[in-house]
């Protein structure tokens, strides 16, 4: 919470980065190597991340705002009267302003996000707007169970709200479990309104993962900048590229650093050697049908009840009920 003392938010940072260094050390030992990329988003990496939404590659964002602006009073109606609305990764809630518009007497507004100060800025902003609903950031990793606040009008049903394609990110093991976890969050009358990025041509899939601007490339290194400056790491970070491709077969962007030279990480006095050409994993970006989506969301307990796309058929978004 922001209102909470300067102690308290101290031990939780101190926790934050114990968790980075231990998953990263962690990471650098399995082969391949790996970093998981919930790190890419401290508050440059989300600065970055905004920066790539805005670029003319990267499809997605505008894509799904559209769908928003075009659907969100269907939205509304879908998600019912009364409702306490979570986010999962809210970064900066631009897509959600549309749903908030809408929504039918909400009571209140659960931002939910890795990134501390991205969130309370976003979460300040969105109260000084929607007087009416009240706003409840939590600072969570939302792969790890966390527990709602307890807003002061009594909600008649909750529903999450997971937008961005950020369930992409899991592998479908995973996603399945997030899914399921939600279920339980939400209960019997609980709703899912998700966005999910939809298979199509390889060309516009890597165009969106590797913008002319170089600002995707920039933001996965971050995750190295953030390691060095965060965890005291000694890294060549000019000596690692940025490397992004889609695997047709298993229909995901797969995301790497790659050094250029042989190299020696030291981190919390652990030595991990690279080699030149060697390829730290650091994002999956699934990519789904809608039917093959609604299959595994009905492999977690939810049944597809409503969906809209854009006119290239790019995005779809997705409303699931228990
Ligand atoms: C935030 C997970 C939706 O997978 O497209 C953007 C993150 N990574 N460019 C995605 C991302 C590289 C993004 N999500």
């Amino acid at each position: 919470n922001s209102s909470i003392n300067p102690i308290a938010q101290q031990s939780m940072n101190q926790l934050a980065s114990e968790r980075f260094l231990n998953d990263s050390i962690a990471g650098l030992n399995q082969t391949p190597k790996q970093l998981p990329c919930k790190y890419f988003y401290d508050q440059r990496g989300s600065q970055l991340f905004d920066q790539i939404c805005e670029t003319e590659d990267y499809y997605l964002t505008r894509t799904e705002t559209a769908i928003m602006q075009r659907h969100a009073d269907e939205m509304g109606n879908c998600l019912g009267k009364g409702v306490m609305l979570v986010e999962f990764g809210s970064g900066s809630s631009i897509k959600t302003r549309y749903l908030l518009d809408h929504l039918i007497q909400p009571v209140a507004y659960v931002p939910v996000d890795i990134s501390r100060e991205h969130l309370y800025e976003s979460a300040g902003q969105i109260s000084g707007d929607y007087p009416q609903i009240e706003v409840l950031p939590v600072c969570a990793d939302f792969t790890k169970p966390f527990s709602l606040p307890n807003p002061k009008r009594r909600p008649s049903h909750d529903a999450v709200y997971f937008p961005g394609s950020t369930i992409g990110n899991f592998q479908p093991n995973q996603a399945k479990q997030l899914l399921e976890s939600i279920a339980h969050m939400c209960g019997e009358q609980g709703g899912l309104l998700i966005g999910v990025d939809l298979r199509k041509d390889r060309e516009t899939l890597e165009r969106a993962y590797n913008d002319t601007q170089g600002v995707t490339a920039q933001f996965n290194l971050n995750l190295l900048h953030r390691m060095r400056n965060e965890l005291g790491a000694t890294i060549d970070v000019d000596a690692f590229e940025h490397h992004a491709f889609y695997n047709e077969e298993a229909g995901r962007i797969e995301i790497y650093l790659r050094s250029r030279i042989d190299q020696t990480i030291q981190l919390d006095g652990q030595t991990v050697e690279v080699e030149a050409g060697e390829l730290i994993h650091t994002e999956y970006s699934h990519k789904y049908t809608v039917d093959g989506f609604a299959q595994l969301a009905a492999e977690a307990g939810w049944t597809l009840r409503r969906w809209w796309t854009d006119e290239n058929d790019y995005f779809a978004v997705l409303h699931l009920v228990v």
